[in-house]
């Protein structure tokens, strides 16, 4: 699937620089199976590397500034790498500079290169395409200038470039497109960053994405809103119980106990969390025996979560989600990734595929007009030098 997108980029570096890349890289999207908005409240998330990608191909240029190029936007940048970087208008570019800067801080040596990128992973879309961006690029540059980087620090760097464009995320996007492999799903304890592989077997059920094809400006915001009251009920959590130090440790009794000592609105999203935590524990042991009817019904649980609790569903997510709980077909549904749009994560019986797309698409074109994609998911390995 992707060598299209290989040939297609190797051959815009040689049209644009008239020489081949020294090095290419293929950077993947990711899904997470359940344990959302989890990974900055140091719980345990399930996340997987996909086959769309980013496709890097990279070469030196022996001066002191750098050209990227990105295909698929027909723009181009140079940076100048004697000067300290700062934040430009053009989104895209300031993952690249945030790359670029993570590298700097953290004392990495390198010079000037020519770069050009193109991508198959839907933007917007909840699959993070940025996180790609950042791994990706921080991948190629190491390779290209022989810098030992440690996956995992590739990871938290491509985590703080993200942080530096503005949204204070966790770990996981970056962590499993690095750390994934072929037709497993990550466990990952997002407090210790020790992670275990476990097979990612579905059984007599397909995992199809749907994209909702929307994506709700309040993101970002609303976003880094969540952390801060996360933030908010757990100090409350800790002055309660003094031997709790993340929300691993308390129990759902525990917070129902001082549900009075905590403003409403804190307490529904810290409530989520703990119960979320726990999902992630029983999702990994029912993957693992083989119970995907019990994986299926914890993803509709979760959905219920985010939307009625964390609220960062939006009524687009919540049609697939009802509708999928209506349809015998699908066996489990929810909004996957940050939320406010971007798409659903289901478990659809096999052979029922087709009927459940038909009958999905043309219901979300008469509610809201727009049409409604669907992605066939391959896990598949993470950030790979070919
Ligand atoms: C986004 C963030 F980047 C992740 O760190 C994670 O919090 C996710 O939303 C929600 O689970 O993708």
């Amino acid at each position: 699937m992707n060598d299209i997108l290989i040939q297609d980029t190797t051959a815009f570096f040689e049209k644009s620089f008239g020489s081949s890349p020294q090095k290419t890289v293929l950077s993947p999207g990711r899904i997470n199976i359940i344990g959302e908005h989890i990974d900055y409240n140091d719980g345990y998330v399930l996340p997987a590397a996909i086959d769309k990608v980013i496709c890097f191909a990279f070469e030196k240029n022996n001066s002191k500034k750098s050209k990227i190029i990105a295909i698929d936007l027909n723009e181009e940048f140079e940076v100048d790498l004697t000067q300290e970087v700062q934040l430009s208008d053009v989104v895209w570019t300031n993952y690249i500079l945030g790359v670029i800067k993570q590298l700097q801080d953290n004392g990495f040596s390198f010079e000037g290169f020519n770069c050009v990128f193109s991508s198959n992973i839907p933007v917007g879309s909840g699959l993070s395409s940025s996180a790609a961006l950042e791994c990706g690029m921080l991948f190629g540059i190491a390779a290209l200038f022989d810098l030992t980087i440690a996956k995992k620090d590739i990871a938290l760097m491509g985590q703080k470039a993200e942080h530096w464009v503005g949204i204070n995320c966790g770990i996981m996007d970056q962590f499993s497109s690095v750390h994934g492999i072929e037709d497993k799903v990550i466990k990952l304890d997002c407090n210790t960053l020790e992670f275990e592989y476990h097979d990612a077997n579905f059984k007599d059920y397909s995992l199809i994405l749907m994209d909702s094809n929307v994506k709700h400006s309040l993101f970002t915001s609303e976003y880094n809103t969540r952390r801060l009251e996360c933030e908010e009920g757990l100090l409350i959590i800790k002055n309660h119980f003094p031997e709790i130090k993340s929300f691993r440790d308390c129990t759902e009794e525990q917070l129902l106990s001082i549900e009075d000592k905590m403003n409403p609105t804190v307490f529904k999203r810290v409530h989520y969390v703990v119960k979320e935590i726990n999902r992630v524990i029983k999702a990994c042991e029912a993957l693992d025996n083989g119970n995907i009817e019990l994986l299926g019904a914890l993803l509709f649980e979760t959905h219920y979560g985010l939307s009625q609790e964390y609220a960062v569903s939006c009524a687009e997510l919540d049609m697939l989600v009802d509708t999928a709980k209506e349809d015998d077909s699908v066996i489990g549904s929810r909004l996957m990734g940050g939320g406010f749009g971007g798409c659903t994560i289901n478990l659809i019986k096999k052979g029922c595929e087709n009927e459940v797309k038909r009958k999905f698409s043309n219901l979300y074109l008469d509610t809201f007009g727009i049409e409604l994609k669907f992605y066939d998911v391959k896990i598949s390995n993470g950030t790979t030098l070919l």
